[in-house]
């Protein structure tokens, strides 16, 4: 079954999103998600340069000699742009497969090993008002698990928190990456965050009660003795995690947070490879891997690190805003459902523009993801619908100390 045609798609309904379309010579068609938020172009180019014609004629079926191929083949390996790249045409094969095989996806990965992935939404407010009235709204849509993020006083944006929130419109749809030629820049103070955060929680639990999951993003702020007092003094509110604690690069931060701390720890959204991975894992210093099928190099190379933290009864927590495309989205949920050391999935709706461009047929109900049972991945791309949402240079914000120093968004 020889790949005809590779089409790699740029389109932005209300964000910017990068998706390769495989075409097999008897008109299969599979759809992989490529979308690196705010360095979009760069992997359009890459795929288009150097991965389209290396695909043109090979058998469609040879996943993962293709995956290697990509991945050796390039001689230059790992990357966020590599792997985001490798992980469009692995998932788009595996649509493919399926479709063929005429079983949706999680089935060819082993089949289900739930009813469907536990959910967490994101509730944000810039005080505590209106931080309880987005927990209401999440619990109210269904969700069953929440992360709390919150303003900090003393600074006007704060990671995580709901933009729309101020016109008191959907706080539900947080979109960091604005349109414009250059980022829009936030100011930051670790210490105000740190003496915060911690009375947001016990105030949650006082309001909401001991049994709902909460989870919180550091968002890669602070350093290791930071994030270690921040973990030791949420131990009472007793997270389901606490994400990104530090930079994610520094594997052996982790270590240190951990001997201070039992809260649970989650990382790795930024994380494109295994190698990114084999101290945390293999000591035990993670709870939750963050990695998403988009940039983990598709369905095969997150499942190998998932395999991986199995073997360390480390589970799954995939990366789910709504820079993952549904068809990055639709992939994850059919890894949830296969693997048996799933933990939780991240879950932001998607706006109604990009649902008019990716029809979608998975569904959220009582707090629970199913990717369906549609033959594939369950989605479909609209060229048409794309055609009219062209790309729009947009960047993820960046982060100053009141003293002007450049620090981690
Ligand atoms: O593109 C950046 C976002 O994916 C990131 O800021 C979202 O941290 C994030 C999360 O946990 O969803
Ligand atoms: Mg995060």
């Amino acid at each position: 079954m020889k790949i005809a045609a590779v089409d790699v798609v740029v389109t932005s309904p209300g964000r910017n999103f990068v998706t390769l379309r495989i075409t097999t010579e008897d008109g299969i068609t599979g759809l992989g998600d490529a979308t690196l938020n705010g360095r979009e172009l760069a992997v359009e180019a890459y795929l288009r340069e150097h991965v389209v014609p290396l695909l043109i004629g090979r058998d469609a079926h040879d996943i993962e000699d293709t995956w290697q191929y990509l991945y050796r083949g390039a001689y230059w390996r790992r990357g966020p742009v590599t792997m985001a790249a490798i992980a469009a045409v692995d998932t788009a094969l595996w649509d493919i497969k399926a479709r063929v095989a005429g079983m949706p996806l999680y089935q060819l990965l082993g089949g289900a090993c739930r009813v469907g992935a536990l959910a967490y939404g994101h509730a944000s407010g810039r005080d505590l008002p209106e931080l309880f009235d987005s927990i209401r709204l999440h619990l109210e849509l269904g969700f069953r698990a929440i992360r709390v993020q919150t303003g900090i006083p003393g600074l006007d944006t704060v990671y995580g928190v709901a933009a729309s929130a101020a016109g008191g419109g959907d706080r539900y749809d947080y979109e960091p990456a604005r349109a414009g030629v250059l980022p829009v820049e936030e100011s930051w103070d670790t210490r105000a965050y740190l003496r915060h955060v911690p009375s947001v929680f016990e105030a949650v639990r006082a309001e909401f009660g001991p049994e709902l999951p909460l989870l919180h993003d550091g968002h890669h702020r602070m350093t290791p003795i930071e994030a270690a007092r921040l973990g030791k003094s949420l131990e009472p509110y007793d997270l389901f995690w606490l994400e990104d604690a530090t930079p994610g690069e520094d594997q052996a931060a982790l270590r240190l947070i951990r001997q201070h701390t039992t809260t649970p720890l989650a990382i790795g959204e930024v994380f494109n490879s295994i190698h990114d991975y084999t101290t945390l894992l293999s000591e035990r210093l993670i709870d939750y891997v963050r990695s998403a099928v988009t940039h983990t190099g598709g369905v095969t190379g997150l499942k190998k690190v998932l395999d991986f933290a199995a073997v360390y009864g480390i589970k799954s927590g995939m990366h789910g805003p709504t820079d993952i495309s549904p068809v990055g989205m639709a992939a994850a949920l059919h890894l949830d459902l296969a693997v048996h050391n799933f933990g939780i999935q991240e879950y932001m709706r998607h706006t109604p523009a990009t649902l008019e461009v990716f029809r979608t047929s998975y569904t959220f109900v009582d707090g629970l993801l199913h990717p369906s049972d549609t033959p594939g991945l369950g989605v479909e791309l609209d060229l048409d619908a794309a055609e009219r949402f062209p790309y729009r240079p947009a960047y993820l914000p960046v982060n100053r100390l009141a003293d002007g120093t450049l620090h981690d968004w």
